[in-house]
């Protein structure tokens, strides 16, 4: 016996019990213990039943995600499996918190399985770029159904105890897992139940045997959303080996696909999302145990484009929400909006009927920024201008209560100049959510120059709440996302003065997997707001102004960069800007030229990632994965490129650097030099991978 798993005896029932926190992870102590105590049980004479149950906040949740990529170390999953299949006495399962990925594979190879009514039992290997690799795409199957196993293998989501429990995946719902595995394994032994192995039982293969389209429409309805990803497809068509191939024959399938994935690049960039998210919430610079303050009541300034979706977001976590606006008609244009929202996705079965009245019920409306007196944390999203931003928050620091977390939603602003006009800057700092904000994950939080470390860790811990993924940056414009953004809007601004179309670097920046490119992008955003914006400091930019003179405003206007018809939100390429850029270069005197998708892919990239390094230089960002993590929850980087950092070391630093230097050259722009540290990293060979230093959590 280790540390991590025991066997006790009570009575007739051996109770084999892991305990290695924080998750129960199948680490190969966590494989060894299991399978010596399974031995040692199964080998008792007295033992009848054994109950395979764990300690701390959850079943298992996995294979040990730290040990991929390293040399495995025995014994392997598949011989733990094998001795509880084979057992000749029952086994049970007895689940609470999370079964996931190896967890759920290793109560499926057990003979009956019981859960506590809020577990949550899936298969989100997906997530990883990987699929279930210990028989989990062949026995969930004969368990539950292909259809919802295709939806809990393609997807990845968990189902709940009581889904679990009506499509057989469990047998009952327990009060505790252990003493409820007990009372269900002496039952077993009572009743002489059977002992059942998936391997064995076909049953809920057969309608899908007979008509494979159960199958293909499950698997097309589930991949739909998986554009550029490999996992879905191979979890997918290992599903589909169930259904086709005897049990043996299909695990080799899935062992074989396992193998192909978990050496893959997307499955090493989805493994470093996973640990970089988990890691960017732990904020450099805080005195260990710093408590986060209370958080019961939120007010939120300004109930326009996004301060309506910050309050849906905590409504959503059932956090009462006092919203306040200027006037009675801004208040009911606001509040009409997320209504509208709510039941557009209770229409769609998002949330369930009644929860659009529910959580509206969590949110007052009201006029008067005297009102935000009782809140805990007061979040501002009122109109992008200093002056405003400065009214709002000289207000709020004689209204808001002594100890409330002050938060501006600004998007570029200085946080230090907003804090200054406060007698209490240390309650200051920025919480910058993204549109839709009721929808983005990401939540940026600035830390501004005299920020308390446990308003900081106010902030951290109540996004993470609204079910948001925080990232701490510093202040400085644009803090991290929106600066980087902007090296890839001045570049693609040049390339089109150079010749390229807005079409072909769109297609080229959508294909590489980012959701949309930097023109169908600003025709979304509205490109009046820059021109105007450009206007004021007296600054050009020759296309977009033209475009603009033109009443080419994007979207709102039914045409931009493209043209938009019949109200679709489809860009359609239009010969009227190709004809406006060529008029636009010849009265400049420029020339264009033929630019290369290569080309324009290192210039839509690598200027951005020279940006992020200039960032890390001056301690804007702390670690490489938080940039990550910002532009995969912010900007919609493709998760199976791991973010910006991660695939500059995959692409490699020396390569980006050289290419950096010759554009500098060749388009006289001394920005895209390699910032000192890239150069720094190129020049040793180093990644930005080898920067990260651990940080403890809050
Ligand atoms: N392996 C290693 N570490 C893990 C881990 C895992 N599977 N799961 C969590 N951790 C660490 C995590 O990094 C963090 O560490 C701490 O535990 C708490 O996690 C063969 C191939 C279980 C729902 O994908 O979804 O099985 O930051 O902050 O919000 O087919 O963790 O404190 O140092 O997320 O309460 C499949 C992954 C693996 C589940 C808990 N399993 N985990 O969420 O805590 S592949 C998963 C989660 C597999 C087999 C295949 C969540 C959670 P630190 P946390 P949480
Ligand atoms: P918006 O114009 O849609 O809404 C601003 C709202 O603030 C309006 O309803 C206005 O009536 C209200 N308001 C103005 N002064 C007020 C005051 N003194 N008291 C109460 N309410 C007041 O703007 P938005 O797009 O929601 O942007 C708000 C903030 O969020 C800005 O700082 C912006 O930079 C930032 N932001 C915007 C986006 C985006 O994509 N729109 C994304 C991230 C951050």
């Amino acid at each position: 016996m280790n540390d991590k798993v025991k066997l006790d005896r009570h009575g007739v029932i051996g109770v084999i019990t892991v305990n290695s926190p924080p998750v129960n992870a199948l680490s190969a102590a966590v494989r060894g213990g299991i399978l010596e105590c399974m031995k040692r049980a199964i080998a008792d004479p007295e033992v009848k039943a054994i109950v395979l149950t764990c300690g701390g906040r959850t079943f298992i949740a996995g294979a040990d995600i730290t040990e991929f990529g390293k040399s495995p170390k025995s014994p392997d999953l598949d011989e733990v499996l094998t001795v509880i299949e084979n057992s000749p006495k029952p086994i049970i399962a007895a689940i609470h918190g999370t079964a996931l990925g190896g967890g759920l594979e290793v109560a499926l190879a057990c003979h009956y399985r019981v859960a506590t009514k809020d577990a949550k039992l899936g298969l989100p290997e997906v997530k990883l770029g990987l699929l279930p690799g210990a028989g989990g795409t062949q026995r969930l199957p004969r368990a539950v159904g292909p259809e919802l196993a295709v939806k809990m293998i393609v997807g990845g989501d968990p189902i709940s105890a009581e889904v679990a429990l009506k499509n057989g995946l469990i047998e009952e719902i327990v009060e505790g897992p252990a003493a409820g595995g007990e009372s269900f394994a002496r039952k077993v032994l009572d009743e002489k139940r059977p002992l059942r192995r998936l391997r064995d039982d076909d049953h809920k293969l057969q309608a899908a045997k007979a008509d494979r389209s159960i199958f293909t429409n499950a698997v097309a309805s589930m991949t739909k959303k998986s554009r550029g990803l490999e996992a879905p497809f191979a979890a997918a068509d290992a599903v589909g080996c169930a259904i086709d191939l005897p049990f043996d024959e299909g695990l080799g399938k899935e062992r074989e696909a396992f193998l192909k994935l978990v050496s893959s690049d997307q499955s090493k960039a989805q493994r470093h999302a996973f640990f970089a998210e988990r890691e960017a919430a732990k904020v450099s610079g805080i005195p260990e145990g710093t408590k986060p303050r209370n958080v019961d009541r939120v007010a939120i300034i300004g109930a326009g484009t996004m301060g309506g979706g910050i309050a849906m977001s905590f409504a959503n976590a059932g956090i009462p929400v006092t919203l306040i606006e200027t006037g009675a008609e801004q208040l009911k244009r606001g509040m009409g909006v997320m209504q509208k929202n709510y039941e557009a996705t209770a229409a769609r079965g998002g949330i369930a009927a009644d929860a659009p009245a529910k959580r509206m019920a969590l949110i007052t409306g009201v006029v008067g920024l005297e009102n935000a007196r009782d809140a805990d944390l007061v979040i501002e999203a009122v109109f992008e201008t200093m002056a405003v931003k400065k009214e709002v928050f000289t207000a709020l620091d004689k209204f808001a209560k002594p100890g409330a977390v002050l938060a501006s939603n600004t998007s570029y602003l200085n946080i230090d100049e907003i804090a200054k006009v406060t007698n209490r800057p240390q309650d200051v700092l920025g919480m910058h959510f993204f549109s839709p904000a009721n929808v983005m994950k990401l939540c940026e939080i600035v830390r501004a120059a005299k920020t308390a470390p446990d308003a900081l860790a106010t902030a951290v811990s109540i996004a993470r709440k609204i079910a948001k993924v925080p990232a701490v940056v510093g202040v400085c414009d644009g803090f991290v996302g929106n600066r980087m953004l902007a090296q890839r809007i001045q570049e693609s601004d040049k390339l089109l003065f150079e010749g390229a179309l807005p079409q072909q670097v769109d297609a080229v920046v959508t294909k590489f997997g980012m959701p949309m490119g930097p023109f169908a992008m600003g025709d979304l955003a509205g490109l009046d707001i820059g021109w105007r914006s450009r206007k004021d400091r007296g600054i050009k930019s020759e296309i977009e102004d033209a475009l603009c003179e033109a009443g080419r405003f994007g979207q709102k206007t039914g045409k931009g960069y493209y043209k938009y018809e019949g109200g679709s939100r489809a860009p359609i390429p239009d010969p009227e800007v190709e004809k406006l850029i060529d008029e636009t270069l010849t009265r400049l005197g420029r020339k264009g030229r033929a630019i290369s998708d290569e080309e324009i892919l290192e210039r839509m990239m690598y200027p951005m990632i020279n940006e992020g390094a200039r960032i890390l230089q001056e301690g804007i960002a702390t670690r490489p994965g938080d940039i990550d993590v910002i532009w995969l929850y912010g900007y919609g980087w493709p998760i199976y490129r791991g973010g910006p950092m991660f695939y500059a070391d995959q692409v490699g630093l020396k390569h980006i650097a050289d290419r950096l230097a010759y554009y500098a050259k060749e388009t006289g722009d001394p920005s895209l030099e390699p910032a000192p540290l890239l150069g720094r990293l190129a020049a040793e060979g180093g990644s930005f991978a080898s920067l990260t230093r651990p940080v403890k959590a809050v």
